[in-house]
């Protein structure tokens, strides 16, 4: 048995944090084969952000991209990032549909679930917790970690011990932000091996360039299996490199034994699919030290960048990102991840665009002052309190306590555009582009976004794949074109597939 094991993320959180979780089922399932030979503890190749993104912009059936990856991934177990009570999505969902969203997970392949609250509340990862050991599938439980005043390393401890009485069979650190350095790694890390006795795993974001130097503290802790990302995704705001996470370990006590060449192959077919994605790529996803002072993540200065570009208000990032501390602070320490990252984001936004700090309030944080996201560690401000809700009730139970029943009623605002209960929870994440996907599903009509050729600018449109068949001595090819570049003079790049290994071709001009 190897002493570490590895997750690889580049299936979901890789893409997710490199080129806005657009990599299309299609560009997955040919480098499988490769990935189910390597031996993984897991791959995560599902959850997060990557449903939204099926939905919303590649107009994939999430449970199909599941059915098919379960297919081609036969010996490895798949995994997915759950948002405790948030599910896939946003908001809190009543408990029959986490127990529904679960279930059907598992059913249509998924072996373990890595569940979070953005808040630490541990009362919100019951439901999902319980339905996941009634599917009998590994619950992992996830301390979200973070830094401030108000946290320190025996609350996690505390926690982690909690989520293992809860039924919890490994707990994850993630460090969604990259806050962690070498040595608090290694005190948490220690600390959690001498509390619970279940595995340890850790995943942790290279924003802050500090992530392999952690990595290597985590295991020479005691942790078992480290999160990384094949090299062609890997670094900055996704993670260490599953092949340099191999080599380094090769030949000492902690071997993971994995076939680096075998690795590197796949690491090239990656590096080729990279590029057709180009028109993802953002300036904000290499390393940034400051989330070591601001706690902001990578992926919320990308999306915050994004939406200052749209409002015409590029020039005050910085004075978004000094404001996000304060507001984090305001509403109590949450740890920013989905959706807390983008409450405070959003707000912090508000205050700065409209000249003056709390001016207009989102409705989202009127609901989190209202305790309907859980509790956060930290008290919240009361001034801001009572400008966002005056004197309406706050809540102290768990939020989902209040929530009804709701899929029988999703169901049937659904009517006939659902045929499955995958369908019913596609509507029931989100019910406005859940129901524009069924549509467009019912109407034969699903059109993904389109990739722009390897050297168009944004807003020029690709023309639509063509395929064929190349018989070369007595080879038989499939060439799926999948892109073209711009003409140059005697030459027009092609961007194709060869029995689906991504090429680029140059096609010259004898005239
Ligand atoms: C998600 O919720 O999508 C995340 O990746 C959180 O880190
Ligand atoms: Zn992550």
């Amino acid at each position: 048995m190897p002493k570490v094991m590895i997750t690889d993320v580049t299936l979901r959180d890789g893409h997710q944090s490199l080129i806005a979780t657009r990599m299309r089922t299609e560009d997955m399932l040919p480098v499988c084969e490769r990935m189910d030979r390597i031996g993984f503890w897991s791959l995560e190749v599902w959850g997060g952000a990557t449903y939204d993104a099926c939905v919303r912009f590649l107009k994939e059936d999430p449970w199909e991209r599941l059915r098919k990856l379960r297919d081609a991934l036969p010996n490895t177990r798949l995994q997915m990032l759950l948002r405790g009570q948030n599910l896939v999505g946003y908001r809190h969902y009543a408990d029959d549909v986490v127990r529904s969203f679960v279930a059907r997970s598992a059913a249509n392949g998924m072996d373990v679930f890595r569940i979070f609250d953005a808040l630490n509340d541990t009362r919100n990862l019951r439901t999902a917790i319980d339905a996941v050991k009634k599917e009998e599938r590994h619950a992992q439980g996830t301390i979200c970690y973070t830094t401030s005043p108000v946290h320190d390393i025996p609350q996690f401890l505390e926690m982690a011990r909690e989520m293992v009485d809860m039924g919890c069979d490994s707990i994850a650190i993630k460090d969604m932000a990259g806050l962690l350095t070498p040595a608090t790694t290694a005190e948490l890390v220690r600390g959690l091996v001498d509390t619970v006795k279940v595995p340890i795993h850790l995943h942790m974001h290279a924003t802050s360039g500090l992530s392999e130097m952690c990595h290597l503290k985590a295991i020479e802790n005691g942790a078992s299996v480290v999160d990384t990302a094949i090299s062609a995704f890997a670094g900055g705001t996704s993670h260490p490199p599953t092949e340099s996470m191999v080599a380094a370990l090769r030949g000492t006590e902690y071997d993971t034994g994995l076939d680096l060449v075998a690795l590197q192959e796949i690491g090239f077919y990656f590096r080729e699919i990279r590029k057709k994605y180009h028109q993802y790529e953002s300036e904000y996803t290499g390393i940034d030290t400051r989330v070591q002072t601001t706690q902001v993540p990578g992926g919320m200065i990308s999306n915050l960048a994004n939406q200052l570009k749209e409002q015409g208000a590029l020039d005050k990032v910085a004075q978004v990102m000094n404001e996000i501390p304060r507001v984090r602070e305001d509403l109590g320490f949450p740890p920013l991840v989905t959706p807390t990252s983008q409450i405070v984001g959003t707000q912090a936004v508000m205050n700065v665009l409209t000249g003056e700090r709390y001016k207009t309030i989102t409705n989202e944080v009127k609901l989190y002052l209202q305790g309907r996201y859980g509790r956060a560690r930290g008290t919240v401000n009361h001034v801001v309190r009572q400008k966002a809700i005056g004197n309406a009730d706050v809540i102290d139970c768990r939020p989902a306590d209040l929530l009804d029943d709701e899929l029988d009623t999703l169901r049937e605002q659904a009517g006939d555009l659902v045929q499955s209960e995958e369908d019913v929870l596609i509507y029931a994440m989100f019910p406005e582009i859940g129901r524009e996907f069924l549509e467009q599903r019912r109407a034969g009509h699903l059109v993904p976004e389109p990739l722009l050729a390897p050297n168009a600018v944004q807003g020029e449109e690709q023309a639509a794949p063509v395929e064929f068949n190349v018989t070369l001595h007595g080879e038989t090819y499939h060439i799926r074109v999948t892109g073209t570049g711009h003409k140059r003079e005697d030459m027009r790049p092609f961007y194709v597939t060869v029995d689906g290994m991504p090429e680029e071709i140059i096609l010259e001009s004898l005239e």
